[in-house]
């Protein structure tokens, strides 16, 4: 029996590979707007033009908001881009909130763009350098598997973790795309405002490597020396700090703990959504 993975890495050969020079937003803060919304958006929305992280006007407003889900619902009735309309008129007609030249009369052709959002290259070009291209699912946790996740973690996942996007390394072998395994992106659970982590799992649920795309702590975190002892682990370490994993300095052991802990998450919730057939497959 197939296992889920490679079910879904036979959809993406079929799919159109569409990159983007979008700049780098946590997947999930766009599939919960579109779940609040009732549509798909595109980067430009929190993002301005270009590459870099730098963020719009409405971007801005989310990030002074908190980030969260609610935040969304706060900043409605806000006039981002001072166009004149409020946040709220400008989503329900497809306007951009965050771009004083679409408005309500006259949207623009913003989202027709969607397809290219959400892919960060750059950063998935550093978990799996050896991969010519990637693709992206995304996905929604089921109840089962979010309780599962919790329990092993002994930790609540935020809405923003149900809702996980996953990226395909893909790589060329004799003339056949093969899949070399999966990246994902994910906030750290106490504060989700200052680390961001980006994991890669090979195939046999190996570690392949460990970035920061925020770290708002200290730059030691961001070290090779630190992030490299985290390569080649999988779900059967504990990844414990000053058992598993040397913290970054001998100051940062909580710092450290919370880079720890994500990537504990982000294995985690590969498992949970991947694994599940060769664990039932397995034989006892
Ligand atoms: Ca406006």
């Amino acid at each position: 029996m197939k296992s889920h993975f490679q079910n879904y890495l036979f959809l993406f050969v079929i799919c159109v590979f569409v990159y983007s020079d979008c700049s780098w937003a946590l997947p999930s803060h766009k599939r919960l707007w579109e779940r609040k919304y009732g549509y798909s958006t595109s980067c430009m929305l929190c993002h301005s033009k270009g590459g870099g992280s730098q963020l719009g006007a409405y971007g801005e407003d989310f990030q002074r908001f908190g980030m969260t889900p609610g935040a969304f619902g706060e900043i409605e009735k806000r006039d981002s881009d001072k166009d004149g309309f409020t946040n709220i008129d400008e989503i329900r007609a497809k306007a951009n909130p965050g771009d004083p030249l679409s408005t309500p009369a006259r949207p623009t052709d913003w989202l027709s763009r969607v397809e290219e959002s959400m892919m960060p290259l750059d950063e998935l070009k550093k978990i799996f350098p050896e991969a010519r291209k990637f693709s992206l699912l995304e996905g929604t946790l089921f109840p089962l598997q979010i309780e599962e996740i919790e329990k092993k973690l002994n930790d609540k996942l935020s809405v923003a973790d149900t809702v996980p996007t996953f990226y395909f390394a893909i790589k060329d072998q004799n003339d056949k795309l093969v899949r070399i395994g999966v990246a994902i992106f994910s906030a750290s659970a106490r504060n989700p405002e200052k680390l961001i982590l980006g994991i890669g799992v090979d195939l046999s649920g190996k570690i392949t490597n460990v970035v920061l795309i925020k770290n708002k702590f200290n730059e030691k975190l961001s070290d090779n020396k630190f992030l490299s002892q985290f390569k080649g682990k999988s779900l059967e370490s504990t990844l414990q700090i000053k058992k598993d994993i040397e913290p970054a300095a001998p100051d940062l052991i909580m710092e450290s703990g919370l880079v720890a802990e994500a990537a504990k998450k982000s294995l985690l919730t590969i498992s949970a959504v991947f694994n599940k057939d060769q664990k039932n497959n397995k034989p006892k």
